[in-house]
């Protein structure tokens, strides 16, 4: 029974898994959940790592109105203070990474060290936000009438429902955990079903960096019954949700009250590289943010528009760059390029994506199927794949494949390139590999996204604001616009009659 002894590898690597199992946070404690079990898969190997509790209603209840309690004491704390404990945060993260890191691979499938990068990313968000967190000013604002001040103040929006997708596990749950903390929301949780552990996680160092009971939650489950819950629930103030427009549009439409919505889409990212571009660049630009985590990031490269002089030399060499890429199991190869992809469901849209555009034309390159080997027998593998000579006939070039999948296409003149990159509903991140100035600011000024990269392929930083148009979704996170989320405004227009 090979199977049942993976198991047993799986379960012994990761001790932070089983001491997790099954539990719900809420009100400051771990709690067993009293539904049912849902299994959790190392997408590696095919094996059960754990389960994990499905919430009931009795229980999102009860996660909301801990919230709710706590918000009271919570939302009046000083700035600096809200500060101090992200700070404790942080450091906690910090210090555990590796560990932490473990517990991501093992359900979501990235390799250890790249894990461990977005664990220390998660580390500086928290310390982005506490200093973030001590600077949420107020305006005084002219009035039309002497004797009157009018005052412009921020206020804490109140409980907030973050709903999260698997593919970055702990930085999507912490750039909403991190915001609601700073401006004084308290927070219920929902991770994806498919990597519930690494929230636990976060939860535990919450407990151990004294951020009191209630402010932070974690309820696990399926999202069309908790997540859903949470979207209907009346004492929910906002609703912070990363994850497919899909779902998005339908959290939108379904929402009963009045509430704030944060919505963090899909994407279907162009990338033009022009005739003046630095193909070399271009083509580990390309490498990076086609196949990073597999693929499965909002902003992945999806498509790929290359000025027909440069055609032909970047697509072999991209070709032979991805063909270089070390596919394996991310716990048992740590520094490995790619691991599995973290489910079936996005390795099959992989699949019927690259069968979509064979069959209509394009030109294989590199990849096109699982890597070969025992090892890779139960696991969600796929090879990193290029494909040529595509058109906007095709899936790979019209919809989010979410998979290690690019397709390139050879324009002749910029607004042809232009206004291919825009021919799309998604309006998430772009980016750009060109020299002359004249096609850079052309190019900056014509795509119509949210995000645009020049000669990089790293669109988000911590101090500027990162999020869609279109499809992609309303609203930001990072900067001082994501923390400005977290906010209502006041305006208190005071009559006091000096001067009058
Ligand atoms: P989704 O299927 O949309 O799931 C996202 C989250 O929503 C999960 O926690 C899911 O729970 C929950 N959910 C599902 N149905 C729900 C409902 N009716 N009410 C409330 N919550 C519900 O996305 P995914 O497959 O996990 O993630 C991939 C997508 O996320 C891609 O489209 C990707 O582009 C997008 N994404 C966007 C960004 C940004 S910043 N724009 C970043 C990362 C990912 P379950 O897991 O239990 O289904």
């Amino acid at each position: 029974m090979p199977k049942v002894k993976n198991q047993m590898a799986d379960t012994n690597s990761n001790e932070g898994i089983s001491r997790l199992d099954g539990q719900l946070f809420i009100g400051g404690s771990f709690v067993p959940g009293e539904g049912l079990r849902l299994p959790v898969e190392n997408p590696a190997t095919g094996t059960i790592i754990g389960h994990i509790a499905a919430a009931t209603q009795a229980e999102v209840n009860a996660a909301v109105f801990a919230a709710r309690k706590a918000f009271s004491a919570w939302s009046r704390t000083m700035p600096r203070t809200r500060a101090d404990a992200l700070h404790r945060l942080g450091n906690l993260i910090a210090a555990d990474a590796l560990n932490m890191a473990v517990i991501m691979t093992t359900e979501q499938g990235k390799p250890v060290n790249e894990a461990k990068g977005e664990i220390l990313k998660l580390a500086e968000a928290c310390h982005f936000y506490a200093e973030e967190a001590t600077r949420v000013f107020g305006e005084i604002v002219p009035n039309d009438q002497p004797g009157f001040q009018s005052l412009v103040m921020r206020e804490p929006i109140g409980v907030v429902a973050a709903i999260t997708p698997w593919n970055y596990p702990a930085e999507l749950v912490g750039w909403k955990l991190c915001a609601s903390l700073a401006a004084g929301c308290t927070i219920v949780i929902k991770p994806a079903e498919i990597t519930p552990y690494t929230a636990l996680a976060i939860a535990e160092k919450c407990v151990e960096a004294g951020i009191p009971a209630g402010v932070v939650n974690i309820l696990t489950g399926k999202g069309s019954l908790v997540g859903q819950a949470l979207v209907e629930h009346p004492q929910v103030d906002k609703v912070a949700f990363t994850g497919s427009s899909a779902v998005g549009l339908h959290i939108q439409q379904s929402c009963p009250q009045v509430k704030r919505l944060s919505l963090e889409l899909g994407g279907n990212c162009p990338m033009i590289v022009t005739a003046s571009a630095d193909v070399a660049a271009a083509v580990r630009g390309a490498t990076r943010r086609s196949f990073r985590n597999c693929g499965q990031i909002c902003i992945a490269v999806n498509r790929i528009y290359v000025h027909r002089s440069v055609y032909n030399d970047f697509v072999t060499r991209l070709g032979v760059a991805a063909d270089a890429l070390s596919v394996q199991n991310g716990l048992e190869n740590p520094g490995a390029d790619l691991g599995p992809m973290a489910s079936a469901e996005p390795l099959a849209k992989t699949a019927q994506h690259l069968a979509d555009a064979l069959q209509k034309g394009a030109r294989l390159v590199a990849g096109g199927k699982a890597p070969e080997g025992q090892g890779y027998a139960n696991g969600h593998f796929f090879r990193p794949t290029v494909v040529a000579d595509c058109t906007h006939a095709m899936k790979v070039m019209t919809e989010e494949t979410f998979g290690p999948l690019v397709g390139v296409a050879p324009f002749d003149d910029l607004s042809e390139a232009v206004a291919l990159a825009n021919d799309t509903p998604y309006g998430l991140a772009s980016y750009v590999f060109a020299r002359d100035l004249v096609e850079v600011q052309t190019l900056s000024q014509g795509l119509d996204y949210g995000n645009v990269a020049i000669n990089n392929v790293d669109p988000g930083m911590m101090n500027a604001p990162y999020g869609g148009r279109k499809q992609s979704g309303i609203g930001y996170e990072h900067g001082r616009e994501g923390l400005l989320e977290y906010f209502n405004f006041k305006h208190v227009r005071l009559h006091h009659g000096v001067g009058a």
